[in-house]
């Protein structure tokens, strides 16, 4: 039976805002209190998802969060009704006021960590939530996360969910930023690849000094576990903590695999020699890996334009098995890094193919072109088995157009979080979405 990737993409949410909120990012520090436009944002991402489903790889949709979350605000104490809740929060805690607002959820990359049928014991599609632990505004998020797989893959004779991994910093799990899957051909049996930050149960072994290691070794061994995944086809590799300290906050900042390739900066692993001899090993000496030398890109260069988050595609019915590489527009604009990608495409090696997106909304809060998705491999069966309602197609872009012009602001930033007329807004959006998605009452306030 014959497989694809699948693409799902965050749609971004009607609060989008730049709240600094998350240390070690550099993008989302240095844009702390920008006005944000939410409508180009999500209009942003969804020409993404439009382009690539024009050329025919297979793209779905996955909703945004309800934001703000006005129950982890009364969870945390403020009471009274919504616009006394949200003028509390304002007045007394404005860092959680911020982080309810934030449309996070749109870094589809983050949701879960995906294996797919060909890897698991079971041979059904594993989904884990991540439980994005490391920061409030993000750890707010698996729960409905959770929820909308289930609502999306619901078929439990292909699909299985797990929920979020439990416990605090020492089992901190970003989901898929930190997963990469090798394989021959799509549909195969292939090696799974988990890079993890640093050890939470050692503090005697290597970690980041300044910014913080958000993945662990015991997260990952544990979603390898719940997934059935076989050792001789697994591989743990640690990040290389200096990078984290540069800005590398996930993995998929530095490095970036698909099928039999692995586009990667040389600083990316902490032991990089040991990492591609294991890969090299396990998937039977099938990977090629490309290695970005720091003398070619130092690691700056790569923070600053995301060369790293791009995502890497097979052609859809190419005899030669070449691979397109989505960057975003940053990358054009750094002659560094552009002079690089013409080299690179260009030198008959597997990637021969470049496009280019504008981001710009989505990248000053750190989020590139691979934050935005989240991969699922499909065969025939486990395709047909997903809600056709989240399936992008010509009529539903230009539905979900219709619906950002309609219901987005097209500025936001902090001094709108206490209007009340936004929760109003964004619930309306919300609640039209669901019917469009065919979701069904996903949300808390839809009961
Ligand atoms: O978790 N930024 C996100 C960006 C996530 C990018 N995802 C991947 N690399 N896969 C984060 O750091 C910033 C929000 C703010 O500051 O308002 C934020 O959450």
């Amino acid at each position: 039976m014959s497989a694809v990737e699948w693409n799902f993409d965050g749609l971004v949410g009607p609060t989008h805002n730049y709240s600094g909120l998350t240390i070690g990012n550099i993008a989302s520090a240095k844009n702390h209190g920008a006005v944000a436009n939410p409508k180009l944002a999500a209009l942003q991402g969804l020409a993404k998802m439009k382009a690539l489903h024009d050329r025919g790889w297979k793209h779905g949709v996955l909703a945004p969060q309800a934001r703000p979350d006005m129950a982890a605000l009364r969870a945390l104490g403020f009471a009274g009704d919504d616009t006394a809740v949200l003028a509390a929060a304002a007045r007394d805690a404005r860092p959680i006021l911020n982080s309810v607002m934030s449309a996070s959820s749109m870094w589809a990359a983050n949701a879960a960590t995906v294996s797919p049928g060909a890897n698991t014991a079971d041979g059904r599609v594993h989904f884990t939530a991540a439980n994005l632990n490391n920061k409030f505004h993000r750890s707010l998020e698996h729960p409905f996360t959770s929820h909308l797989l289930r609502a999306m893959f619901s078929d439990e004779k292909y699909f299985a969910h797990h929920a979020a991994l439990p416990g605090g910093a020492q089992m901190g799990d970003e989901g898929a930023a930190n997963h990469t899957r090798f394989c021959q051909a799509i549909g195969e049996r292939g090696v799974e690849f988990f890079v993890f930050g640093a050890y939470g149960f050692d503090p005697d072994k290597a970690a980041p000094k300044r910014f913080p290691a958000r993945q662990t070794f015991e997260a990952s061994t544990a979603v390898a576990r719940l997934h059935g995944l076989d050792a001789a086809h697994t591989v743990f590799a640690q990040q290389n903590p200096a990078v984290i300290d540069a800005g590398v906050f996930h993995n998929d900042v530095i490095a970036v695999g698909h099928r039999n390739v692995l586009f990667c900066h040389e600083h990316a692993f902490a032991d990089p020699r040991r990492v591609v001899d294991e890969l090299q090993v396990k998937s039977n000496h099938g990977i090629e890996v490309i290695t970005v030398m720091d003398d070619e890109l130092p690691v700056a260069a790569a923070v600053c334009s995301y060369l790293f988050n791009s995502q890497l595609l097979s052609k859809p019915a190419d005899p030669l098995g070449k691979l397109t590489m989505v960057v975003p527009e940053e990358c054009r604009q750094s002659e560094l890094v552009w002079g690089y990608l013409q080299t690179l495409t260009t030198g008959g090696g597997p990637i021969d193919e470049l496009l280019v997106f504008d981001l710009r909304e989505s990248m000053m809060n750190g989020g590139g072109p691979a934050c935005l998705r989240l991969r699922v491999e499909l065969n025939e069966a486990e395709a047909a088995a997903i809600n056709p309602g989240v399936v992008l197609c010509d009529a539903l872009y230009t539905r979900l157009t219709a619906w950002v012009e309609k219901h987005y602001r097209d500025r936001l930033d902090e001094t709108d979080f206490t209007d009340p007329n936004l929760i109003i807004e964004v619930r309306t959006a919300l609640d039209e979405l669901t019917r469009m998605l065919r979701l069904g009452a996903v949300y808390l306030f839809q009961r």
